[in-house]
């Protein structure tokens, strides 16, 4: 028989999440609203106790063809003569519980990381719980938060290790605020998740049928932010022709680009955003991004001058944005500098979704969890990898986040994990003015509210107008230096988008 694992109910029976609700009620509450199958998980009640419990779960369950595990108990789930059991590391072994429970059973075992999973698949578990995912205070002792980037990698190994058929659900930390981005973000491009397990999200519920039926509705489609198009190939000749329309498009819809940006550059962000033709708001008010985000913009997140208090802005922001698939921009400015920034940057990449994560060398070898990268300010420094290094490191953390990862320099890259571009316009005095950085931010942004087919094409315009400006302003009689740069460079980039509005899109020639 196939299971369905897209809704794993674990139950919990503790006051602080059960409250003072009835587990069987609950249990039969879920499956009405679509729980796929349900594993009663009990750590304290006496044998009897158990079996009594698990007896009256399996009458809830089983008329409805929801399979039932136990939690650690094979002997239990022999007396109740339910449909198997989910065991952890400190379990019975696997091949015990196989022989007492028989072939047809379901036996399913936790994995932290690949040997456990590798393990357990090779040793015939029916699946495997995978996590944690994100830190939980449902479960103490949780050995490892692996985020999504550690489930994937996870996925990717079965598949090597030809296990590909074992199924798979995540947990830890999932609900309906993150149910579809875990699946999304997950997903390893040979396997993909087949479900997620939730305790609180389901069992905490005042109304856990209408938070299984929620919970089921959103695992029914992919998230609002997931790219509806198949990739296509870019040739340079038509990054040439498709990218003056695209910015000509900015003028003509002045799509919102809403700047949650640092201290330094509001102004200039603004003026940026202006110049180019997007219509800029810079509000750090994370209560008011529900509003802006209904109207059909683009949020950019600069954690220049962040702290705890902006932060928990950021996040509200990025989810409004999120559930409408607004896109969304992080730039983890000075990522690698403090112990602050590395865990801010790491709470905003669990609590959501950004469809762009741009940054320096050290700011996007942080972002891809190496360690120790040293970064003494927020300015780039000298690039410590090579041109090849820099390219793999894009594609792999891109392939991972199932989005864009662009890392600036002399020679930018840009991957959204399948195709990956160089690019090597712009001019030293971008690196001699403030805030070049995040209004190349700003541009990227602007370009993505109008461009919403193919998310790497739009951001490679914004980074070809804005570089492109930069070398046409460097270029002028007037300009001496970086202070007589920057009025110039907002002219250019305003001449590119005029240029752009009349058709002409000679300036691309210039593009490298
Ligand atoms: N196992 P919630 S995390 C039962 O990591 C369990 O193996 C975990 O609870 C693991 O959905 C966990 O409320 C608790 O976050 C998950
Ligand atoms: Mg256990």
């Amino acid at each position: 028989m196939a299971v369905d694992y897209s809704l794993y109910l674990v139950t919990d029976s503790t006051p602080a999440i059960l409250g003072d609700k009835d587990l069987v009620a609950v249990v039969k509450a879920a499956v009405e609203g679509g729980a796929t199958i349900v594993q009663y998980r009990d750590k304290t009640s006496d044998t009897a106790e158990l079996v009594r419990v698990a007896k009256q779960l399996h009458q809830v369950t089983k008329p409805a063809g929801v399979p039932l595990l136990i939690n650690d108990r094979v002997d239990v789930a022999l007396a109740a003569g339910v449909e198997g059991v989910h065991i952890g590391q400190d379990d019975m072994d696997l091949k015990t519980a196989r022989k007492l429970l028989g072939p047809d059973a379901l036996i399913g075992v936790t994995a932290n990381d690949r040997e456990e999973a590798l393990e357990a698949a090779v040793n015939g578990a029916d699946y495997i719980g995978i996590g944690t995912v994100y830190a939980t205070p449902t479960k103490e002792n949780t050995k490892n938060v692996i985020g999504t980037a550690g489930v994937q990698h996870i996925l990717d190994d079965l598949y090597l290790y030809d296990q590909e058929s074992v199924k798979t659900v995540a947990i830890g930390g999932i609900n309906a605020s993150n149910v579809q981005r875990v699946m999304y973000q997950c997903a390893s491009p040979d396997k993909d998740l087949d479900g997620v397990a939730v305790v609180s999200a389901i069992m905490a519920s005042e109304d856990p049928k209408a938070a299984a039926y929620h919970l089921r509705d959103l695992l029914s489609r992919p998230p609002p932010f997931a790219s509806t198009a198949d990739y296509v190939q870019l040739s340079r000749n038509d990054i040439i022709t498709k990218v003056p329309t695209i910015i000509a498009r900015i003028a003509s819809r002045k799509p919102l680009c809403h700047n949650m940006t640092n201290l330094v550059v509001q102004n200039f962000a603004a003026n940026v955003a202006l110049a180019i033709g997007a219509s800029p708001i810079m509000s750090n008010n994370g209560l008011e991004a529900g509003d802006l985000a209904a109207l059909g913009g683009s949020l950019v997140i600069n954690v220049g001058t962040t702290t705890p208090e902006i932060r928990s802005n950021h996040l509200k922001a990025l989810a409004a944005y999120n559930a409408v698939g607004g896109p969304v921009i992080l730039d983890p400015v000075g990522a690698g500098a403090t112990q602050q920034r590395r865990e801010g940057v790491k709470a905003l990449m669990a609590g959501g979704y950004f469809d762009v994560i741009k940054g320096n060398e050290g700011e996007i070898r942080t972002v891809s969890g190496a360690q120790g990268v040293k970064q003494h300010g927020v300015d780039s420094g000298a690039s410590q990898l090579t041109l090849e290094d820099r390219i793999t490191l894009v594609k792999a953390t891109a392939a991972r986040e199932s989005n864009i990862v662009l890392m600036s320099g002399i020679v930018d890259v840009i991957s959204d994990g399948e195709r990956t571009f160089t690019i090597s316009n712009g001019h030293k005095y971008l690196g001699e003015i403030t805030g070049s950085g995040c209004t190349l931010g700003t541009t990227i942004a602007s370009v993505m509210a109008v461009e919403r087919e193919d998310k790497l094409l739009a951001a490679v315009a914004g980074i070809l107008m804005y570089e492109i400006a930069a070398e046409r302003a460097a270029r002028r009689d007037d300009v001496k230096g970086p202070g007589t740069f920057v009025p110039a460079f907002i002219d250019e980039l305003y001449h590119i988008r005029e240029e752009c509005v009349r058709g002409d899109g000679k300036w691309m020639e210039a593009a490298k």
